[in-house]
């Protein structure tokens, strides 16, 4: 499998950090060497798993006949619940999350019993062949039927800030309304997948695709009642988790390993991609209702906010989740009076979990909403509104959860936006077109984003990582961050790099390994390379301190002037080379290794009042999107996209630009083509790419200019960068508005369409005929509205007048 690989690919130039690197892995990608979970060469004696699943959405289990299932070729053995030699729990906070269903099943696809079996097909064969006999019991669906039922899976919660009430009654105008935002599957390339390999005295070895080897290590230990030292997880890279394997990879960690213990053999579990997307959890889907009130002008003086979630049957990550949306409703915008509520829908439905932006991108979107029904309602570009509400610098500058904006960029990033995207011309430009163009329809939005950086629960915000300097000079860095291709290693060793004087072709990551770096958080609150770059940067030090201590006492002069640059050490007058100065020290019983630790300085928080101080920093980013929609046929391209994104002083912008345009395509998919759709016996339909669209190549813009916004962070994280994981999956809100101001021109802007996300063509469709309704409507009984209304208008109802102009 492998084949010598150069490793000259790092710029001759020595400055470890804040250059574009290629990832640390890149060659092995693109040539199919690097190293995935099911890539591991098998031990012998390997068995495969697959589980068994419910086809209810909800209903008692009368009774399960397995005989089928032993019957089948292959099997060697079947286990349900009272196999689990530990607990039966994987849930992340609160433990209502079975591993295998018990006496009720909660939704289809929940897992019931693990068939093991020789080969993955004869596995995956004989799961589908129990009989269960089930009594079906009454399911809840949708966000809207669990608010009606008042069925939750953890208390509501509620952020107030000011009197809302008294700012309804002296506000001038009030927009209120209802929207729905779908979920989203978080389709990593590589499926969930874990293999457990059983090790001598009860010990065992988990090699699993997940963003959180330390909890899949305690789910592991929980089940199988032994201690967490008896447990090893290791992750070298996953294929993608998008939050998708934070929580969730649990599942799979645990029923692999009760299957090894059971058998007593290494177990295989590896999801198809329909099991996975019938099992496991999703961006929680969101049902707002609105109430903002607003002056002449356009600001905001009031709002009101009701988030009803689907969470799923079980809690999983929606509390946090939850406490994320209600801490963006704010976004971009300074809101003085509030009362912010969210609630966690307990539905029949898979649980839902993490998703790149974590409900930021759910709490946002809906002030973006309500800020473009202001402007349209007023007659103004949306971008005015926009800056109008923007925080200050000064003033107008605390959240509504009380933490004060002290780093706002907001106003300048924007302004650059505007200018080097030419947002105004295009605008005029844009109206022209849609002036003559009867069936083709363009529309511009620019909207911007601000987005809190750091775990919203203040203890997971530390990390630890270790640093092997070996006495031939080279360098192996583990931390606890994990590698899901956004390029944490590459940016932890350029800091370790940096560190040492080194170029990056001397330092090298090994696999997450919770043997090394014990009690880590999940990669994820895209903190990866903030946590774990600033504690490998504290173990790096140490040793650099020990080494220029060394150096002083062999080259004289003092430890603090020896230099460490470009592989050479200057001490004193005298330059050695890296190597030959650690064998040196290595000689003089010098400790060449070391750990190092990082907890984030100044957060608090307290869940009671929605109040504190959450975030470290915010990362800021804003962009203009320009489509054109057919409005008979509800297609749309995206033409243009103009992304400016606050990497802060960016430790890699060739990754970090590569992170801002995966995030825009992923947000636009979500809030266009991916729709999931669930029928009414509560089973997804949509469980593969054949009917789940993803974006594909030829849905990315043509003109696509993602630039890095300069602007050192103001908190001392590690070399003044930002975080760039999630936040600019919020920038494609510009296409949703893009496209709704595109259905909006239909009307002449005078209407508010309705459309709901993801705005697939249908709903696009249904958004147009809605605008068109409402147009007639409104000519027919408001003279004010006809009279104001350009008479090319009149028409417009007049479906065939319009095909037959298109024609
Ligand atoms: N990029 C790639 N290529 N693959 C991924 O799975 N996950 C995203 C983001 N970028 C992801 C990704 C999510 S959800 C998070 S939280 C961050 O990466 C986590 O990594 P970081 O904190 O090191 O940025
Ligand atoms: N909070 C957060 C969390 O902001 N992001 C996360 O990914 C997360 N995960 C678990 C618990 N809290
Ligand atoms: Mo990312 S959703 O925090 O894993």
């Amino acid at each position: 499998m492998n084949h010598p690989i150069p490793r000259d690919l790092t710029a001759p130039a020595w400055t470890a950090v804040g250059v574009a690197r290629p990832h640390e892995s890149a060659e092995l990608h693109v040539l199919g060497q690097a190293t995935y979970t099911d890539d591991i060469g098998e031990v012998h004696g390997t068995l495969h798993a697959a589980l068994g699943l419910s086809s209810k959405a909800h209903a008692k289990i009368l009774a399960i006949d397995l005989a089928p299932v032993r019957a089948c070729p292959g099997v060697v053995a079947v286990y349900t619940a009272a196999d689990i030699p530990g607990t039966n729990d994987c849930g992340p906070i609160i433990h209502d999350d079975p591993i295998l269903a018990v006496d009720e099943v909660l939704y289809v696809g929940q897992p019931i019993f693990i068939v093991v079996a020789d080969t993955h097909t004869n596995a995956r064969r004989a799961a589908r062949k129990a009989n269960v006999t089930y009594e079906e019991l009454p399911a809840i669906l949708t966000p809207q039927q669990a608010k009606a039922a008042a069925s939750y899976v953890l208390p509501p919660m509620q952020l107030v800030r000011g009197d809302v009430q008294a700012a309804f009654e002296k506000a001038p105008h009030v927009v209120k309304g209802e929207l729905f935002v779908g979920g989203q599957e978080q389709f990593y390339l590589e499926g969930q997948i874990a293999y457990a390999i059983p090790k001598e005295n009860r010990g065992l070895l988990v090699q699993c695709s997940t963003q959180h080897p330390s909890e899949m290590m305690h789910v592991v230990a929980h089940a199988l009642g032994v201690h967490s030292h008896n447990v090893t997880v290791e992750c070298r890279r996953m294929g993608g988790g998008f939050g998708g394997k934070e929580s969730q990879s649990a599942l799979w960690a645990a029923a692999a390993s009760i299957a090894a213990v059971r058998t007593g053999r290494p177990v295989k579990l590896r999801a198809d991609r329909d099991d996975d997307m019938m099992v496991t959890g999703k961006r929680h889907c969101f049902f707002y209702e609105y109430e903002v009130a607003y002056d002449d002008d356009g600001r905001i003086v009031g709002a009101k906010l009701d988030m009803t979630l689907r969470a799923g049957y079980s809690a999983d990550l929606s509390g946090p989740v939850a406490t994320r949306a209600v801490c963006h409703f704010d976004n971009a915008y300074y809101l003085s009076d509030v009362d912010i509520r969210a609630a966690c829908g307990k539905t029949n439905t898979q649980s839902n979990t993490a998703f790149r932006g974590f409900g930021g991108p759910q709490g946002a979107i809906a002030i973006e909403y309500v800020i473009d029904e202001i402007a349209r309602n007023l007659g103004r570009d949306a971008l005015d509104i926009r800056r109008l509400n923007f925080y200050g610098k000064t003033e107008r500058n605390e959240t509504p959860y009380r933490q004060i904006v002290v780093d706002n960029v907001i106003g300048e990033l924007t302004a650059e936006l505007e200018q080097s995207s030419q947002y105004r011309a295009r605008r005029a430009a844009i109206e022209a077109y849609n002036a003559t163009s009867p069936v083709l329809k363009k529309g511009l939005a620019l909207t911007p984003v601000k987005f809190g950086i750091a775990f919203n629960v203040t203890h997971l915000n530390q990390a630890g990582a270790l640093v092997h300097v070996y006495v031939d000079g080279s360098v192996l860095v583990n931390h606890g961050g994990t590698e899901m291709g956004q390029g944490i290693n590459t940016k932890v060793l350029q800091v370790v790099a940096h560190e040492l004087g080194l170029n990056m072709v001397h330092v090298r990551a090994s696999a997450t390994d919770t043997s090394k770096v014990a009690n880590t958080s999940a990669t994820a609150a895209s903190t990866g390379a903030d946590l774990n770059g600033k504690a490998a940067q504290d173990a790096a030090r140490q040793i650099r301190e020990r080494l220029s201590a060394f150096a002083a006492k062999a080259y004289g002069g003092e430890a603090a002037d020896v230099v460490f640059r470009n592989d050479i050490v200057h001490a004193n007058g005298n330059d050695v080379a890296f190597p030959e100065l650690v064998r040196m020290a290595y000689l003089a019983r010098v400790q060449l290794w070391s750990d190092g630790f990082y907890a984030t300085p100044g957060l608090h928080w307290d869940p009671k009042t929605m109040t504190g101080h959450p975030f470290s920093y915010y990362a800021y980013g804003a962009a203009v999107s320009e489509v054109v929609v057919d409005t008979l046929t509800g297609e749309w391209k995206l033409l243009r996209a103009d992304a400016l994104y606050d990497a802060g002083n960016s430790l890699n912008p060739a990754i970090d630009i590569g992170q801002v345009e995966g995030a825009f395509i992923q947000g636009m998919g979500w809030l266009t083509t991916e729709q999931l759709w669930w029928n009414g016996a509560g089973k997804l339909m949509t469980h593969a790419p054949s009917t789940y669209k993803i974006p594909g190549i030829s849905d990315c813009p043509e003109d696509f200019r993602v630039r890095l916004f300069d602007n050192r962070n103001v908190e001392d994280s590690i070399h003044r960068s930002k975080a760039t994981g999630e936040p600019p999956l919020l920038l494609p809100f510009s296409v949703f508005f893009a496209i709704r101001d595109a259905i909006s021109s239909v009307g002449e802007h005078r209407v508010n369409p309705p459309l709901n996300a993801p705005a697939t063509s249908e709903e696009i469709l249904r958004a147009v005929d809605a605008v068109r309704a409402e147009v007639a409507k409104k000519m027919g009984t408001d003279p004010n509205f006809s009279a104001t209304i350009s008479s090319k208008m009149g028409s417009v109802p007049n479906f065939e007048a319009t095909v037959g102009a298109a024609k």
